[in-house]
């Protein structure tokens, strides 16, 4: 379950109740008040990945409370059940309750098709820990190491319900979704196709 120092990986750490009621919350949340969309990046880039965010809105590479390269809209509160699940989360993955105040989620959607190249997530200004979760179907996930984003890596197939937590050292190691396994998914989740990533973090923004 370790895969590195602070990266541990749970899988089926979320009841078949809890991926649907993930699901249907992150489908409210994509239908506004920042609906869900394609993110540009400041090179003129559009990631294949569809994301909607929660308690601060991601725009690469800083967070803001009000999404202006959408529609200028504050995103929508970060839930407290939210914050209680990442801290549950934590506990399970490190054994131990820790200190975790979440203020951020970032829920990325991914047809069959879309992919996340290799980075490193260092917008936050705090080194608390990364919790993710992940719903539908299985895909790839691609944990590398902090000096580059080429090999050593290990490739972990990352399926409905799985938790990963990424703290210490491996929080700021390359990461990436090179491929997705469309039709693997369990439609009984409310997801009929593609994936669903939630990650948890702290900002650091006041
Ligand atoms: C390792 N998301 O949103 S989740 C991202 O499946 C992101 O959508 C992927 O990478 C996804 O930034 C991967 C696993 C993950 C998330 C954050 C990390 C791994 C991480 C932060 C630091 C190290
Ligand atoms: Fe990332």
């Amino acid at each position: 379950r370790e895969i590195a120092p602070g990266a541990v990986h749970v899988p089926g750490w979320l009841s078949l109740d809890q991926q649907r009621h993930l699901v249907q919350a992150c489908r409210e949340w994509a239908k506004g008040p920042v609906p869900i969309r394609h993110t540009v990046l400041p090179g003129g880039g559009v990631m294949s990945v569809r994301t909607v965010c929660v308690g601060w809105h991601w725009q690469p590479y800083r967070y803001t409370r009000l999404a202006h390269d959408v529609n200028g809209r504050r995103v929508a509160e970060f839930p407290a059940w939210l914050k209680e699940l990442g801290r549950r989360a934590l506990a399970d993955a490190y054994g131990k309750e820790m200190p975790y105040d979440p203020d951020t989620a970032l829920i990325n959607f991914y047809d069959g098709q879309a992919r996340m190249g290799m980075h490193q997530d260092k917008d936050e200004r705090a080194d608390a820990p990364v919790v993710s979760l992940s719903v539908g179907d299985a895909c790839l996930f691609r944990f590398g190491n902090t000096e580059t984003r080429g090999k050593p890596y290990t490739d972990v197939r990352l399926e409905s319900g799985d938790l990963f937590v990424f703290g210490g050292p491996s929080r700021l190691a390359y990461h990436g979704v090179p491929k997705v396994y469309p039709g693997t998914g369990d439609p009984a989740t409310g997801l009929a196709a593609g994936r669903l990533n939630l990650t948890m973090r702290v900002t650091g923004l006041g």
